[in-house]
């Protein structure tokens, strides 16, 4: 009979490597701080596609290492051919099948989350972004400011409260990334595009445009503050009450 020893010594390690595998997964914390509803959901999401792809990163590369440690090629056998296989159906169902369940798994659960995210909430306010060699500037409609439009460099947004950006870019191509809330959406002239947000957490985050669109690209940046409901009418306020509503260039 053959000897099972190197076999089982394979199992345990791949039984180890995945336990620290998933473990890392666990303790270090690879993102910035979450501060939208959605982060929560894109980080859990995507921490369910870690964990299920650790076991198979730690399947194949055991099965490479187990092969070439057990099977590779011993002085003499230079000529030796492998025996003559054609085919095995009950393993080619099953590894068809197994990662075929797999993956219509995280694609339904993905489905969900991004479902979520992008569902449109019964209250919902919304902000006009234009992205434009360098800068981004906002503007906040009447519906939002309940006089006339506000135009502000600096994103403000209250905190509990979804908002829906429409997006512009009046040269290139852009892309509006928040990373604190996960999401970004190219902004491409011609054409509006959307996504919804909903931060829950108070505090300055960064605003990047996530595409090269430039030699200026690396300081298309800003800052989106998230501030309580009443700090954000008092700088609205603070915004309308002044006669120049006009952006400043950074
Ligand atoms: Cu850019």
């Amino acid at each position: 009979m053959r000897n099972r020893r190197p076999l089982i010594v394979t199992l345990i390690a791949a039984a180890i490597a995945t336990a620290i595998g998933i473990a890392l997964s666990f303790i270090i914390h690879w993102f910035p701080v979450q501060a939208s509803a959605q982060a929560k959901n894109t980080d859990r999401l995507y921490h369910v596609l870690v964990i299920a792809s650790i076991p198979i990163f730690v399947l194949v590369v055991s099965t490479i290492l187990y092969s070439v440690w057990q099977y590779r090629m011993k002085p003499g056998e230079e000529l030796k051919d492998g025996p003559p296989i054609h085919g095995n159906t009950r393993l080619e169902v099953i590894w068809t099948a197994i990662p075929a369940m797999l993956v219509l798994a995280l694609v339904s659960y993905s489905f969900v989350i991004l479902h979520d995210n992008e569902k449109k909430p019964a209250r919902e306010i919304q902000v006009q972004v234009t992205g434009q060699q360098f800068f981004w500037s906002f503007v906040y409609p009447s519906s939002v400011t309940g006089g006339k439009p506000v135009e502000s460099d600096q994103l403000y947004l209250p905190a509990n409260e979804s908002v829906q950006f429409q997006m512009r870019s009046k040269d290139v191509i852009h892309a509006f990334w928040i990373p604190a809330f996960r999401l970004q959406e190219d902004v491409v002239p011609g054409i509006t595009t959307t996504y919804r947000a909903t931060p829950d957490r108070i505090g300055t985050y960064p605003v990047v445009c996530n595409l090269l669109c430039g030699l200026g690209h690396s300081t298309m940046r800003t800052n989106v503050h998230v501030v309580s409901e009443a700090q954000f009418q008092q700088w609205l306020k603070s915004k309308g009450a002044s006669s120049s509503t006009t952006v400043t260039k950074p």
